[in-house]
């Protein structure tokens, strides 16, 4: 086979994997992926040798890059600002798969391969890749057949809602099963308009619900929202401001946090903390989008507020840093349950950059984590687009002049990509994939004669079932996980549970603690907020006691 490999053909444009050398490629199972000509997509690949792969779509990297406004041509964004959590989902998604083939129970005569793109935490990344994974020779008919031979089962992913909500319109025409990790906006849950979209993470209008029920019960009246500007936020906080309207109780006010910085809206959002009343604020956003917030509020000296967290950020260790604890301390939030993966951290821990030079995400990685230059790579070293606090544009080449030796310790880095002491949207991600693999192993084991599809009560087969069939067994999944607990998906798709109530504290170290103080319970119809006895809450107000908000 010639070094470059074919990857995908659609009309005039073709696509190429990363030049690979034949030799290595044998050697290694587990491929970087880039797809160069119209789309830009980095990734993960390992497709060959099996006959079904489950994709994937991760935020590696926070955002893309604004356009060169003297580009004339649409071209494919580039990203930047790398997401060491989001690369541990991703790595946790492979993990998976890797457990599912070594079992002999689940999946037996086949091995899964998968194929992985880093949306970049952005809409139009996670709508190429969703048309590189449909996208074949034939104009309107998928082509789920993937460039290797092997068949596209369904697609993991893709991150926060916005990116699911849009790329679930185009696979949700051919029911092409997605199952979601950490997408949780409510509208989701409506099957009219995302037919083939599931998720091992609850609906929102639960956490909403569960908001008001906190605020009830610490008796205030007078809250203010704050949103970020993307479904997430803007449906988190309808349904929030919902309730809150059910449970008459008030709103003080409602902005939003903007996605691309912009002063005067942000200066909007603040004066609105400042110079309001409301001692309790709800605080609907990705930990992404949150950071310039933060700092806004540590630049004005904000403090004296409770703010009540959405789970998206009230565990972050993008967020939960001590020095924000004067203004963010004695936060109170949902999270999802935490839980430990076996096997997971040494899985984490082997990653280096020698081992494959076309892996530009890994040696991004290693550049980021270690502040240093890898040397003969193409990946630039920490080049940061954002536009700063000021609203002036602020491009920094900082190539750091320091050369990455190799022999960096993993164990000395203090990173959130091998802090497995809080894992919770990473055992979304696992649960997952054995969604998917469950689904394919019932659809693998149908009797003919007493199978779900019609005529005559017939099975669909692999690898080459549709993928409606597959969606028909993902719908009905109902597995036990490695801790004991049943995954199954209601009517919607969606799961239920409870989530834990956690409460920032600073612990004897003077780091942040991510306190349990309870639960919210939301199963067979019962919502209930259950505290633990004895537990105490930190309150960040000057007396140290329960805020006002009246
Ligand atoms: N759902 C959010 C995104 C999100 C997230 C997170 C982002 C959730 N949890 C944790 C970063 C870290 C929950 C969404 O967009 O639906």
């Amino acid at each position: 086979m010639a070094n470059r490999k074919k990857c995908l053909v659609l009309g005039f444009l073709v696509f190429l994997w990363a030049d690979l050398d034949t030799q290595a490629e044998e050697k290694k199972e587990e491929q970087t992926c880039r797809l160069l000509g119209k789309f830009d997509l980095n990734g993960y690949v390992d497709a060959k040798n099996h006959t079904i792969v489950v994709g994937g779509l991760f935020p590696i990297h926070s955002r893309t890059i604004p356009a060169n406004e003297s580009v004339l041509e649409p071209v494919s964004a580039k990203c930047e600002g790398f997401n060491f959590r989001g690369f541990r989902w991703m790595k946790t998604m492979i993990h998976t798969i890797k457990e599912i083939n070594e079992r002999e129970d689940i999946l037996p005569n086949t091995t899964l391969g998968y194929q992985i793109f880093d949306t970049c935490f952005t809409i139009s990344k996670a709508m190429e890749s969703a048309l590189v994974f449909l996208t074949g020779q034939e104009e309107n008919k998928p082509n789920i057949r993937n460039s290797t031979g092997a068949y596209l089962a369904g697609i993991i992913g893709s991150g926060g809602s916005s990116l699911s909500i849009a790329a679930s319109r185009i696979l949700g025409l051919y029911y092409l099963p997605q199952v979601g990790y950490f997408s949780s906006c409510s509208s989701l849950s409506d099957k009219f308009q995302f037919p083939s979209y599931i998720r091992t993470i609850a609906s929102d209008q639960h956490q909403s619900k569960a908001m008001v029920q906190l605020i009830q019960h610490f008796g205030w009246v007078w809250v203010g929202t704050i949103a970020a500007d993307d479904d997430y936020g803007k449906y988190g906080v309808k349904t929030f401001k919902d309730q809150m309207e059910k449970a008459n109780l008030c709103i003080a006010f409602s902005e939003t946090i903007p996605k691309v910085y912009s002063n005067e809206k942000m200066q909007k959002a603040v004066k609105a903390v400042r110079s309001s009343t409301a001692r309790v604020i709800v605080l609907y956003a990705s930990d992404i989008d949150l950071s310039p917030f933060v700092l806004e509020m540590v630049y004005h000296n904000i403090t004296d507020r409770t703010w009540i967290a959405s789970e998206a950020w009230i565990t972050s260790a993008l967020i939960a840093k001590p020095e924000y604890f004067p203004y963010f301390g004695g936060s109170i939030g949902f999270a999802i349950p935490r839980s430990d993966i076996p096997g997971l951290k040494e899985f984490l821990y082997d990653v280096h950059p020698s081992k494959d030079p076309s892996d530009v995400l890994t040696i991004e990685f290693w550049q980021t984590a270690f502040n240093c230059t890898w040397p003969n790579s193409s990946v630039p070293y920490n080049v940061d687009h954002r536009v700063n606090m000021t609203g002036k544009e602020d491009r920094l080449y900082a190539m750091s002049d320091k050369f990455c030796t190799g022999g960096e310790k993993l164990e000395e880095l203090n990173n959130t990509y091998l802090d497995v002491s809080q894992l919770r949207i990473t055992n979304n991600v696992k649960q997952a994939v054995y969604a998917m693999a469950h689904a394919l192993d019932q659809l693998s084991r149908c009797e003919e004669g007493r199978g779900p599809f019609l005529p005559g009560s017939s099975c669909a087969y692999l690898p080459d079932f549709e993928p409606w069939q597959l969606m028909y067994y993902v719908k009905m999944v109902r597995f036990i996980t490695h801790d004991g607990k049943i995954v199954h998906f209601n009517v919607n798709g969606d799961v239920e549970g409870h989530y834990d109530i956690i409460n920032w504290q600073l612990d004897e170290n003077g780091e942040i603690a991510f306190v349990k103080i309870g639960e919210y319970i939301f199963d067979n119809k019962k919502f209930e907020l259950v505290f633990k006895k004895n537990s105490t809450i930190f309150w960040n107000t000057k007396s140290s006691g329960l805020p006002h908000s009246v």
